[in-house]
């Protein structure tokens, strides 16, 4: 899954494509990379952002879905019942939503439409301040069965789940979930997993025994820790990875392949 944020504050390539030249320019680059479901974002999730108002988020992410949806797969990553429908109407067939909470708009549109249900720990605005869980794998685990059940309790077919890297986790917690990620796989719903660029790549560069500052990792700088977690979820058994560098990432799930 390749990622593209027609946002102007996305984490990682915000700006970028707020364009919806650029934008469309971009999914057919990652569709020619390799990417077999284009993911549309138009409201940024990062640590601290603030919402998007409705009309902006549709006027964003709409025609960008619509270009693509003739050429590829197309998932429409919003919070938004509204956001999606229209999305659906232009093409998509995947509601990734962070939130895990717009099954019934999937549901409604049929059994082309699948969903991702997402594992958050409050909201963007305030998710980092202090996480804390009993325990994080089993915590996001009963979380992600429990809104998976209730999707196909609502009717949709293809239900997906993913621990939200990221999402009011530290570092620590982020580990925990990649390395019990067996545990999600289990549940027997299809796994889909993005630490693409994540800012917890550069902290654990920061903190290996010859450390490179913080502060010189920025998210371009992620690549290689994006890819090695890319490959080692898909070891693992995850189903899906959501990426912002489709080209290397499918290099090397190539080459570990075989
Ligand atoms: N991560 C981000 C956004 N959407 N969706 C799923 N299913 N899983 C994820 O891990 C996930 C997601 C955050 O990354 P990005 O889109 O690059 O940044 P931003 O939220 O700043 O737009």
């Amino acid at each position: 899954m390749g990622v593209i944020n027609v946002t102007p504050d996305s984490f990682s390539d915000g700006g970028r494509y707020l364009d919806h030249e650029a934008a469309i320019a971009r999914g057919h680059e990652l569709i020619g990379d390799g990417a077999d479901v284009i993911d549309v974002g138009g409201e940024s999730t990062r640590p601290g952002a603030e919402g998007v108002p409705l009309d902006e988020e549709l006027r964003r992410v709409v025609p960008v879905v619509a270009a693509l949806s003739p050429h590829t797969r197309v998932s429409i990553d919003t919070r938004k019942a509204a956001v999606a429908e229209a999305a659906i109407a232009a093409g998509a067939t995947l509601v990734n939503d962070v939130s895990a909470s717009l099954f019934e708009v999937a549901a409604a549109a049929g059994p082309a439409v699948g969903f991702v249900a997402m594992h958050m720990l409050g909201d963007p605005r305030t998710m980092q301040a202090n996480p804390t869980y009993d325990d994080v794998v089993a915590d996001v685990r009963e979380f992600l069965v429990s809104r998976a059940g209730a999707a196909r309790a609502a009717g949709v077919e293809e239900v997906w789940i993913d621990p939200g890297i990221g999402f009011g986790k530290t570092t620590a917690h982020n580990l925990a979930l990649l390395r019990h990620l067996d545990v999600l796989v289990s549940t027997g719903f299809p796994v889909l997993i993005g630490t693409s660029r994540k800012r917890f790549l550069g902290e654990l560069l920061a903190a290996a025994d010859r450390p490179i500052s913080a502060e010189t990792v920025g998210s371009d700088d992620r690549l290689e820790g994006s890819i090695a977690t890319a490959v080692w979820a898909m070891v693992q058994g995850a189903r899906m990875v959501r990426v912002h560098d489709v080209r290397a990432t499918v290099h090397a799930a190539r080459v570990v392949a075989g």
